[in-house]
Protein backbone atom coordinates (compact mmCIF):
# COMPACT_ATOMS: atom_id res chain seq x y z
CA UNK A 1 0.00 0.00 0.00
CA UNK A 2 1.09 3.53 -0.75
CA UNK A 3 1.26 6.41 1.32
CA UNK A 4 0.06 8.98 -1.30
CA UNK A 5 3.71 8.03 -2.65
CA UNK A 6 5.53 6.93 0.14
CA UNK A 7 5.85 3.47 2.41
CA UNK A 8 2.56 3.16 4.23
CA UNK A 9 3.55 3.00 8.04
CA UNK A 10 7.36 2.85 7.86
CA UNK A 11 9.20 2.75 11.32
CA UNK A 12 10.42 5.29 13.19
CA UNK A 13 13.86 6.65 12.55
CA UNK A 14 16.74 6.95 15.43
CA UNK A 15 18.15 10.81 15.26
CA UNK A 16 20.77 12.11 17.99
CA UNK A 17 18.61 8.90 20.12
CA UNK A 18 15.66 10.43 19.33
CA UNK A 19 12.64 8.03 17.54
CA UNK A 20 10.88 10.15 14.64
CA UNK A 21 8.60 9.30 11.73
CA UNK A 22 11.25 8.54 8.76
CA UNK A 23 10.16 11.38 6.58
CA UNK A 24 10.46 13.96 9.39
CA UNK A 25 13.95 12.90 10.20
CA UNK A 26 14.91 13.34 6.59
CA UNK A 27 13.79 17.06 6.99
CA UNK A 28 16.26 17.59 10.01
CA UNK A 29 19.52 17.64 7.40
CA UNK A 30 18.13 20.88 5.85
CA UNK A 31 16.20 22.60 8.45
CA UNK A 32 19.86 22.69 10.58
CA UNK A 33 21.05 25.20 7.69
CA UNK A 34 17.84 27.01 7.63
CA UNK A 35 17.56 30.59 9.26
CA UNK A 36 14.40 31.59 11.15
CA UNK A 37 13.27 35.50 11.17
CA UNK A 38 14.05 37.07 14.79
CA UNK A 39 10.15 38.47 14.52
CA UNK A 40 9.02 34.52 14.12
CA UNK A 41 6.83 33.10 16.44
CA UNK A 42 7.38 29.64 17.43
CA UNK A 43 4.85 26.71 18.79
CA UNK A 44 6.09 23.94 20.20
CA UNK A 45 4.62 21.02 21.97
CA UNK A 46 4.60 17.69 22.47
CA UNK A 47 2.76 15.59 20.02
CA UNK A 48 -1.06 16.00 21.06
CA UNK A 49 -0.69 18.72 23.20
CA UNK A 50 -3.30 21.03 22.10
CA UNK A 51 -0.77 22.75 19.01
CA UNK A 52 -3.88 23.05 16.77
CA UNK A 53 -5.89 25.01 19.47
CA UNK A 54 -2.81 27.58 20.18
CA UNK A 55 -1.64 28.02 16.38
CA UNK A 56 -5.76 28.79 15.58
CA UNK A 57 -5.40 31.40 18.76
CA UNK A 58 -2.76 32.20 17.24
CA UNK A 59 -3.48 33.30 13.94
CA UNK A 60 -6.62 34.75 15.18
CA UNK A 61 -4.67 36.84 17.30
CA UNK A 62 -2.17 38.01 14.54
CA UNK A 63 -5.48 38.48 12.23
CA UNK A 64 -7.07 40.71 15.16
CA UNK A 65 -9.94 38.46 14.97
CA UNK A 66 -11.01 38.50 11.36
CA UNK A 67 -12.68 35.04 10.74
CA UNK A 68 -12.46 35.21 7.21
CA UNK A 69 -8.43 36.11 6.80
CA UNK A 70 -8.44 32.58 8.98
CA UNK A 71 -10.24 30.73 6.65
CA UNK A 72 -7.90 31.86 3.93
CA UNK A 73 -5.78 28.47 4.20
CA UNK A 74 -5.38 24.89 6.52
CA UNK A 75 -3.66 25.55 9.73
CA UNK A 76 -0.60 23.43 8.08
CA UNK A 77 -0.26 26.70 5.35
CA UNK A 78 -0.95 29.07 7.97
CA UNK A 79 1.07 27.62 10.74
CA UNK A 80 3.96 26.23 8.83
CA UNK A 81 5.08 23.07 10.46
CA UNK A 82 8.81 23.44 9.82
CA UNK A 83 9.78 19.50 10.20
CA UNK A 84 7.09 18.52 8.09
CA UNK A 85 7.86 16.33 5.20
CA UNK A 86 5.18 13.26 3.96
CA UNK A 87 5.76 12.08 -0.17
CA UNK A 88 3.43 14.07 -2.21
CA UNK A 89 2.81 17.19 -0.03
CA UNK A 90 4.82 20.49 0.26
CA UNK A 91 7.20 19.93 2.69
CA UNK A 92 7.29 22.64 6.26
CA UNK A 93 10.32 24.51 4.40
CA UNK A 94 8.65 25.03 1.14
CA UNK A 95 5.25 26.20 3.00
CA UNK A 96 7.63 28.05 4.79
CA UNK A 97 8.98 30.10 1.86
CA UNK A 98 6.15 31.54 1.07
CA UNK A 99 4.25 32.33 4.22
CA UNK A 100 4.90 36.10 4.68
CA UNK A 101 6.01 37.57 8.13
CA UNK A 102 5.51 37.87 10.68
CA UNK A 103 5.14 34.17 10.83
CA UNK A 104 3.92 32.01 13.09
CA UNK A 105 6.09 28.34 13.26
CA UNK A 106 5.03 24.88 14.73
CA UNK A 107 7.64 22.45 15.77
CA UNK A 108 6.81 18.87 18.29
CA UNK A 109 10.76 19.09 18.37
CA UNK A 110 13.29 18.05 21.46
CA UNK A 111 15.91 20.37 22.23
CA UNK A 112 18.87 18.23 21.09
CA UNK A 113 17.21 18.43 17.69
CA UNK A 114 15.68 22.00 17.29
CA UNK A 115 17.41 24.02 14.46
CA UNK A 116 19.92 26.00 15.99
CA UNK A 117 19.03 29.54 14.52
CA UNK A 118 15.91 29.33 16.38
CA UNK A 119 17.80 29.89 19.73
CA UNK A 120 20.57 31.86 18.40
CA UNK A 121 17.56 34.63 17.11
CA UNK A 122 15.98 34.64 20.48
CA UNK A 123 12.96 33.54 18.55
CA UNK A 124 9.80 33.61 20.82
CA UNK A 125 8.19 30.34 21.95
CA UNK A 126 4.99 29.73 22.91
CA UNK A 127 5.12 26.13 24.58
CA UNK A 128 1.88 23.93 25.41
CA UNK A 129 1.65 21.33 27.59
CA UNK A 130 -0.80 18.82 28.06
CA UNK A 131 -0.93 16.01 31.06
CA UNK A 132 0.58 12.76 29.67
CA UNK A 133 -2.08 10.61 30.61
CA UNK A 134 -4.54 12.26 27.77
CA UNK A 135 -1.71 12.75 25.71
CA UNK A 136 -0.65 9.15 25.82
CA UNK A 137 -4.44 8.38 24.74
CA UNK A 138 -5.02 11.03 22.18
CA UNK A 139 -1.39 9.86 20.96
CA UNK A 140 -2.53 6.32 20.20
CA UNK A 141 -5.63 7.55 18.46
CA UNK A 142 -3.71 9.26 16.37
CA UNK A 143 -0.86 6.52 15.33
CA UNK A 144 -4.39 4.63 14.59
CA UNK A 145 -5.62 7.26 12.08
CA UNK A 146 -2.49 9.22 10.46
CA UNK A 147 -0.58 6.87 8.61
CA UNK A 148 3.28 8.34 9.02
CA UNK A 149 3.52 6.43 11.91
CA UNK A 150 3.94 2.66 12.88
CA UNK A 151 1.60 0.92 13.37
CA UNK A 152 0.52 1.29 17.16
CA UNK A 153 -0.23 -2.27 18.16
CA UNK A 154 -2.52 -2.50 21.40
CA UNK A 155 -3.52 -0.14 23.34
CA UNK A 156 -1.45 -1.96 26.07
CA UNK A 157 1.90 -1.91 24.32
CA UNK A 158 1.79 1.26 23.26
CA UNK A 159 1.31 2.84 27.07
CA UNK A 160 4.72 0.47 27.07
CA UNK A 161 6.54 2.15 24.25
CA UNK A 162 5.25 5.78 25.09
CA UNK A 163 6.50 5.69 28.83
CA UNK A 164 9.49 4.15 27.66
CA UNK A 165 9.81 7.33 25.33
CA UNK A 166 10.01 4.97 22.01
CA UNK A 167 7.28 6.90 20.52
CA UNK A 168 7.66 9.57 17.75
CA UNK A 169 9.52 12.39 18.89
CA UNK A 170 10.65 10.52 22.46
CA UNK A 171 9.96 11.09 25.75
CA UNK A 172 7.30 12.84 27.04
CA UNK A 173 8.91 13.37 30.14
CA UNK A 174 11.85 15.13 28.95
CA UNK A 175 9.92 17.04 26.37
CA UNK A 176 8.17 18.94 28.91
CA UNK A 177 10.91 19.12 31.15
CA UNK A 178 13.51 20.72 28.93
CA UNK A 179 11.04 23.14 27.53
CA UNK A 180 10.42 24.38 30.93
CA UNK A 181 13.92 24.86 31.65
CA UNK A 182 14.65 26.41 28.52
CA UNK A 183 12.58 29.34 29.87
CA UNK A 184 15.55 30.42 31.97
CA UNK A 185 17.19 31.36 29.33
CA UNK A 186 15.02 31.99 26.47
CA UNK A 187 11.63 34.12 26.31
CA UNK A 188 9.35 30.81 26.31
CA UNK A 189 5.39 31.31 27.14
CA UNK A 190 4.50 28.20 29.09
CA UNK A 191 0.83 27.12 28.66
CA UNK A 192 -0.81 24.29 29.95
CA UNK A 193 -3.73 22.73 28.08
CA UNK A 194 -5.72 21.90 31.32
CA UNK A 195 -5.63 26.34 31.68
CA UNK A 196 -7.08 26.89 28.54
CA UNK A 197 -9.65 24.76 28.84
CA UNK A 198 -10.40 25.73 32.28
CA UNK A 199 -10.46 29.59 31.34
CA UNK A 200 -9.34 30.47 28.05
CA UNK A 201 -9.87 33.72 27.88
CA UNK A 202 -7.40 34.19 30.88
CA UNK A 203 -4.29 32.44 28.71
CA UNK A 204 -5.65 33.87 25.42
CA UNK A 205 -4.46 37.45 27.75
CA UNK A 206 -1.47 35.88 28.55
CA UNK A 207 -0.94 35.38 24.83
CA UNK A 208 -1.61 38.91 24.13
CA UNK A 209 0.83 40.18 26.23
CA UNK A 210 3.58 37.70 25.62
CA UNK A 211 3.52 38.51 21.76
CA UNK A 212 2.43 42.55 22.63
CA UNK A 213 -0.48 42.34 20.44
CA UNK A 214 -3.70 44.03 22.24
CA UNK A 215 -6.76 43.16 21.30
CA UNK A 216 -10.42 44.18 23.04
CA UNK A 217 -12.63 42.23 25.12
CA UNK A 218 -14.94 41.73 22.60
CA UNK A 219 -12.52 40.41 20.14
CA UNK A 220 -10.95 38.08 22.84
CA UNK A 221 -14.73 36.88 23.57
CA UNK A 222 -14.62 35.94 19.63
CA UNK A 223 -11.41 33.98 19.53
CA UNK A 224 -12.57 32.13 22.74
CA UNK A 225 -15.81 31.28 20.55
CA UNK A 226 -14.33 30.58 17.48
CA UNK A 227 -11.25 28.18 18.56
CA UNK A 228 -13.76 26.03 20.88
CA UNK A 229 -13.52 22.63 20.38
CA UNK A 230 -16.94 22.18 18.43
CA UNK A 231 -15.79 25.11 16.27
CA UNK A 232 -12.71 24.09 15.71
CA UNK A 233 -14.58 20.09 14.73
CA UNK A 234 -15.89 21.65 11.72
CA UNK A 235 -13.85 24.06 10.35
CA UNK A 236 -12.04 21.88 7.73
CA UNK A 237 -9.24 25.06 7.88
CA UNK A 238 -8.54 23.64 11.46
CA UNK A 239 -9.22 19.68 11.70
CA UNK A 240 -6.87 18.20 8.86
CA UNK A 241 -9.42 17.14 6.82
CA UNK A 242 -7.47 18.42 4.19
CA UNK A 243 -4.80 15.92 3.59
CA UNK A 244 -5.42 13.31 1.91
CA UNK A 245 -7.01 10.01 3.66
CA UNK A 246 -3.92 7.93 3.21
CA UNK A 247 -2.08 9.93 5.15
CA UNK A 248 -4.37 11.11 7.76
CA UNK A 249 -7.98 8.56 7.82
CA UNK A 250 -10.62 10.34 9.85
CA UNK A 251 -12.77 7.62 9.82
CA UNK A 252 -10.55 5.52 11.53
CA UNK A 253 -9.95 8.61 14.52
CA UNK A 254 -11.20 12.04 13.87
CA UNK A 255 -7.94 14.31 14.40
CA UNK A 256 -10.55 16.42 16.73
CA UNK A 257 -11.47 13.76 18.71
CA UNK A 258 -12.97 14.53 21.97
CA UNK A 259 -10.87 17.35 22.97
CA UNK A 260 -11.45 16.81 26.66
CA UNK A 261 -9.32 16.63 29.82
CA UNK A 262 -9.64 13.25 31.97
CA UNK A 263 -10.39 10.41 28.58
CA UNK A 264 -7.56 8.64 30.18
CA UNK A 265 -9.93 7.62 32.57
CA UNK A 266 -12.06 5.45 29.81
CA UNK A 267 -9.27 3.85 28.59
CA UNK A 268 -6.62 2.88 31.37
CA UNK A 269 -7.10 0.30 33.48
CA UNK A 270 -6.66 0.28 37.30
CA UNK A 271 -3.51 -1.76 36.91
CA UNK A 272 -1.99 0.61 34.18
CA UNK A 273 -2.80 3.40 36.07
CA UNK A 274 -1.05 2.26 39.03
CA UNK A 275 1.84 1.23 36.84
CA UNK A 276 1.55 4.58 35.16
CA UNK A 277 1.82 6.59 37.91
CA UNK A 278 4.64 5.17 39.76
CA UNK A 279 6.89 5.07 36.60
CA UNK A 280 5.41 9.42 36.45
CA UNK A 281 7.04 9.61 39.97
CA UNK A 282 10.13 8.38 38.75
CA UNK A 283 10.25 10.42 35.92
CA UNK A 284 9.29 13.77 37.29
CA UNK A 285 11.02 13.34 40.62
CA UNK A 286 12.85 16.64 41.63
CA UNK A 287 10.67 18.83 38.71
CA UNK A 288 8.51 21.43 39.89
CA UNK A 289 5.67 21.15 36.83
CA UNK A 290 2.51 20.48 37.74
CA UNK A 291 -0.01 18.70 35.69
CA UNK A 292 -3.67 18.27 36.14
CA UNK A 293 -5.46 14.90 34.68
CA UNK A 294 -8.35 15.97 36.06
CA UNK A 295 -10.64 19.49 35.47
S1 LIG B 1 -0.74 17.39 16.88
O1 LIG B 1 -1.07 16.40 15.82
O2 LIG B 1 0.30 16.87 17.74
O3 LIG B 1 -0.40 18.70 16.36
O4 LIG B 1 -2.08 17.48 17.74
P1 LIG B 1 -2.46 18.66 18.75
O5 LIG B 1 -3.18 19.70 18.01
O6 LIG B 1 -1.31 19.04 19.57
O7 LIG B 1 -3.46 17.90 19.74
C1 LIG B 1 -4.65 17.31 19.30
C2 LIG B 1 -5.53 17.19 20.51
O8 LIG B 1 -6.03 18.50 20.86
C3 LIG B 1 -7.46 18.48 20.82
N1 LIG B 1 -7.96 19.78 20.40
C4 LIG B 1 -8.72 20.57 21.18
N2 LIG B 1 -9.13 20.42 22.46
C5 LIG B 1 -9.92 21.40 22.99
N3 LIG B 1 -10.30 22.49 22.29
C6 LIG B 1 -9.90 22.69 21.01
N4 LIG B 1 -10.28 23.76 20.34
C7 LIG B 1 -9.06 21.69 20.41
N5 LIG B 1 -8.49 21.55 19.18
C8 LIG B 1 -7.84 20.37 19.20
C9 LIG B 1 -7.77 17.36 19.82
O9 LIG B 1 -9.11 16.94 19.92
C10 LIG B 1 -6.76 16.32 20.26
O10 LIG B 1 -7.07 15.77 21.54
P2 LIG B 1 -7.94 14.44 21.77
O11 LIG B 1 -7.81 14.12 23.22
O12 LIG B 1 -7.38 13.37 20.90
O13 LIG B 1 -9.35 14.81 21.40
Amino acid sequence: MELVRGDYRPPLEYVKGIPIIKYFAESLGPLQSWQPRPDDLLISTYPKSGTTWVSEILDMIYHGGDLEKCHRDSILTRVPFIEFKVPGCPTGLEVLEDTPPPRLLKTHLPLALLPKGLLDQKVKVVYVARNAKDVAVSFYHFYRMAKVHPDPGTWESFLDKFMAGEVSYGSWYQHVQEWWELGRTHPVLYLFYEDIQENPKREIQKILEFVGRPLSEETVDHIVQHTSFKEMKKNPMANYTTLPVEVMDHSVSAFMRKGVTGDWKNVFTVAQNERFDAHYAKKMAGCNLNFRSEL
